[in-house]
């Protein structure tokens, strides 16, 4: 039987061409998102692959489990978690910086990344097998103007990370913390609210991450064999690297 894959966020960005790399491969593929729209046409796209989609926002405690529960029996053994789905909102400075944001990215990328992992965790421990894959990001590992609790969630996905490693000792289960730099998707559409002028303009004249980068990333990695796990793995476009600290005078 093939695998099981589960990938959250898969209705664009990273999430979709995981989607579209593990299904190619003969995975039994599980998409999660928000959009009905996108989850549809991404299964017209994958028509002749094994795909199913589940449509739930991860912040709903409920809707997670409801929606996890409600697996068929031919996507209930889940092999492979990507903790993907998750956001930033705005680039103001902390005193300037919107409450209600932080909120949001808050119950996504911390609270919604915890639902999913407590509900799929108890199938990988009985089968004691699986591999889950936590999206976190540089911006967890290095501060940026603007970048306060975004930064700061991608930070607590990596310790969780760290943490749930330490957890799972004996259970064979796997947990890498994938921490990308700059990438070209709707990310900054989704931070800058709608401005594609200003999303674009981030990427305009350098060469980022592309979504096939990091989907191949994680193909890559889910390859290797079961007595090897990568805790962390930072990777950035070429063009990005880091600057020095500041001294104020
Ligand atoms: P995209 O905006 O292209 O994709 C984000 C995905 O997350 C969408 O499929 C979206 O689906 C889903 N999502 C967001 N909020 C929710 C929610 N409440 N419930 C369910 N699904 C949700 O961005 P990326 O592909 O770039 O981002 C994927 C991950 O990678 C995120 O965790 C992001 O923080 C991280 N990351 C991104 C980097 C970049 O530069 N692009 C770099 C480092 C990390 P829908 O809207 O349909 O619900
Ligand atoms: C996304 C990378 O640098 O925009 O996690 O925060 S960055």
């Amino acid at each position: 039987m093939s695998k099981v894959v589960f990938i959250t966020g898969g209705t664009s960005g990273f999430g979709k061409e995981m989607a579209k790399i593990f299904a190619k491969d003969g995975y039994r593929v599980v998409v999660t998102g928000r959009r009905d729209e996108r989850l549809q046409d991404l299964k017209d796209e994958l028509k002749d692959f094994d795909i199913y989609t589940l449509k739930f926002d991860v912040r709903n405690k409920e809707e997670v489990d409801r929606a996890i529960n409600s697996l068929p029996e031919r996507y209930k053994n889940i092999d492979i978690l990507i903790n993907n789905a998750g956001l930033a909102l705005g680039l103001e400075k902390s005193p300037e910086a919107s409450i209600d944001d932080w909120e949001v990215m808050i119950d996504t990328n911390i609270k919604g990344l915890l639902y999913i992992t407590k509900a799929i965790l108890p199938i990988m421990v009985e089968r004691k097998k699986g591999y889950i894959f936590n999206i976190g990001s540089t911006a967890g590992n290095w501060p940026y103007e603007g970048g306060n609790v975004y930064g700061a969630t991608k930070s607590f996905v990596q310790q969780f990370s760290f943490n749930l490693r330490t957890d799972l000792k004996g259970t064979n289960i796997r947990v890498t913390n994938l921490e990308p730099g700059m990438a070209k998707t709707e990310f900054s559409n989704v931070r800058f609210k709608g401005d594609s002028k200003k999303a674009d303009s981030m990427y305009e004249g350098i060469k980022p991450l592309l979504a096939e980068d990091i989907a191949h990333l994680i193909f890559t990695l889910s390859k290797l064999p079961e007595h090897v796990n990568v805790n962390s793995l930072e990777v950035m476009p070429t063009c990005q690297s880091y600057g020095p600290l500041v001294v104020e005078k």
